[in-house]
């Protein structure tokens, strides 16, 4: 590729003219918004352990109220992108969220649409446009966008949740934005659609809403998740064990951003993904081990250690290896990444 003409080869009032009219020459910036062959991958091999995060999290209910902080988040953000980015990839926000006992986190609704994986604690629930979601160890609630959500503790110790939206996305879009409810009146029973939609393959027709891109399942509940892929291991001795989660009416993506997986490393196994354009997020459910990002500079191939809890980030375009550390225990992660938009989009 030749080189092209710099800023600097222009004569200064040239330029002058054509910041005056608001114009700008594309040719000294093609190469770097067009690079060759591999496209700018901002995204920073990273762990955010929790080991190292739980305590500035607690401190943060020490030293913020529910009042002061509406919700009360330490934001995982990627120095790749800029730790004032909110992204912890291009498209995807990531947050530790702690409520503790007895609080309350207020009723709102916003465009962007949100996922809580729970990390730890018990007693909690987020009602969702009327519907109380139990929170449980691993367990995927969705908030999807314009959908009413506050969230209730009744436990006894803190509970902690990674929230995952699509916020660096919609914001950069301009239309971010949320309106603030009374709180809402709840349905007798908890986990509605969840147990309208456990039968894989069946579905009911009360609501018949087929086709409609807004998934109607709100819990997925980590128990069920985790029994799949125990049942995949005894029938499959090799090959990735990963599952989707997804919209049980249409079978796509719970959002049109956002894909959510997980997957199974069996005791001793190392895997390497697919490689694939969409940068990635894990979060450790269960089991500890290894990430390695080939050819990324913020690595340098270098293996990162993970344990239970912890959450990682990866760029696409590159190979990512997981190895399971324990050869008797198989280990657990739970996955988001951005490959419905790329798919949407044509660069999948
Ligand atoms: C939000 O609504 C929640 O409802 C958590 O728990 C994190 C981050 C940015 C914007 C909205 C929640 C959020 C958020």
């Amino acid at each position: 590729m030749n080189e092209l003409g710099k800023l600097e080869d222009l004569p200064l009032e040239y330029r002058e003219a054509l910041t005056e009219r608001n114009l700008v020459p594309l040719w000294p910036s093609m190469r770097s918004v067009l690079p060759p062959n591999v496209p700018t991958r901002d995204t920073s091999v990273l762990n955010w352990d929790y080991e190292s995060l739980r305590p500035l999290l607690m401190r943060a209910g020490e030293l913020t109220p529910m009042e002061k902080a509406e919700r009360r988040v330490l934001i995982l953000a990627n120095p790749g992108h800029g730790l004032d980015n909110i992204q912890a990839t291009p498209s995807i926000y990531l947050g530790m969220q702690l409520i503790l006992p007895g609080e309350t986190a207020p009723n709102h609704r916003h465009t962007p649409n949100a996922v809580r994986v729970i990390v730890e604690g018990e007693g909690a629930f987020t009602t969702v446009d009327g519907e109380p979601c139990k929170m449980e160890r691993g367990d995927l609630i969705l908030t999807p966008s314009g959908k009413w959500h506050e969230h209730h503790h009744e436990g006894d110790g803190p509970i902690v949740w990674l929230d995952v939206l699509d916020l660096p996305l919609i914001y950069r879009l301009n239309s971010s934005w949320a309106m603030e409810g009374e709180l809402q009146q709840t349905d007798a029973t908890r986990d509605k659609s969840y147990a309208d939609y456990s039968a894989a393959g069946v579905v009911p027709n009360i609501n018949l809403k087929r086709g409609k891109t807004d998934t109607p399942m709100l819990r997925y509940p980590w128990s069920k998740t985790r029994a799949c892929l125990v049942e995949m291991a005894a029938d499959h001795r090799e090959g990735l064990l990963s599952i989707s989660y997804v919209n049980p009416e249409n079978g796509t993506s719970l959002f049109p951003s956002i894909g959510f997986g997980a997957l199974m490393l069996r005791p001793g196994e190392t895997v390497t993904l697919p490689k694939r354009t969409t940068p990635a997020i894990f979060h450790v459910i269960e089991g500890a081990g290894q990430m390695q990002v080939e050819g990324h500079p913020s690595s340098n191939g270098e293996p990162l250690a993970f344990v239970e809890k912890d959450t990682l980030a990866a760029p696409g375009y590159s190979h990512i290896t997981l190895r399971n550390a324990s050869v008797t225990e198989p280990a657990f992660i739970m996955t988001a990444d951005e490959a419905p938009l790329h798919q949407y989009l044509g660069i999948f």
